[in-house]
């Protein structure tokens, strides 16, 4: 059987589905949902709203597909102590991290707003990495999963495009791992940066990797 071919830029890309894994950034309800860190900080959080629904068809299509699905989420423990001073003290926020808003404590592991929203809900046996940082691979045991599994591509959504997504593809890249970030599965509260971020990824003959779209994912992976 051929191996899926993902239409991208800056050229399409043949995936091994048994060799890639599907990773959902930091699709929380504190980056989601008022009340929670993303609104805090100043931002519309209904500008994110939009990469929920081909993010979930991603999502299905990854699962059909027999797709290794990881999910990760940002925040600290309860105690604070893998939160940086520098990261609780910056800007003028309505709230810090670890104060108590409408979601139970900002950015705090165990509080309702640290869950992932409900329409992408991790599934039984979808591993969900904890990271106190931007990228998914610091402080966290992502790599070993992934080497574990003999993965060697990522497919890439969630939140933000410049921030999260974008801080995890260049960790990733510089590990050897092939990211396809899916563009309108990516979201971020300033469509600016959404669309550079996405412009850097591809750039330079793919100088971090790949941007998709979910369709295309889709129809690969049919
Ligand atoms: C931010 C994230 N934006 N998940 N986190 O602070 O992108």
């Amino acid at each position: 059987m051929p191996k899926p071919l993902i239409e991208a830029r800056p050229g399409a890309i043949e995936i091994d589905p048994a060799r890639t894994a599907l990773i959902i950034i930091d699709m929380q309800r504190d980056f989601l949902e008022p009340g929670g860190f993303g609104e805090t900080l100043g931002n519309d959080v209904g500008l994110l709203a939009a990469a929920i629904g081909p993010c979930g068809r991603v999502l299905e299509a990854a699962r059909r597909a027999g797709l290794a699905v990881i999910h990760t989420r940002e925040g600290h423990r309860p105690d604070l102590s893998d939160a940086p001073p520098a990261k609780i003290e910056r800007g003028a926020p309505a709230m810090r991290i670890g104060d108590l808003g409408p979601m139970g404590r900002i950015l705090v592991r165990g509080e309702p707003g640290h869950e992932i929203i409900p329409a992408l809900a991790p599934a039984p046996g979808e591993p969900v990495v904890d990271k106190p940082g931007k990228g998914a691979f610091y402080q966290t045991d992502l790599e070993l999963m992934l080497h574990n599994r003999g993965i060697e591509a990522l497919l890439v959504c969630g939140v933000t495009t410049e921030v999260c997504v974008h801080t995890t593809v260049r960790e990733a890249n510089d590990r050897g791992f092939r990211c396809i970030v899916v563009g309108d599965a990516c979201g971020s509260y300033f469509p600016e940066f959404h669309e550079a971020g996405l412009r850097m990824i591809a750039a330079q003959g793919g100088i971090f990797g790949w941007v998709t779209d979910a369709a295309a994912v889709v129809r690969a992976l049919e």
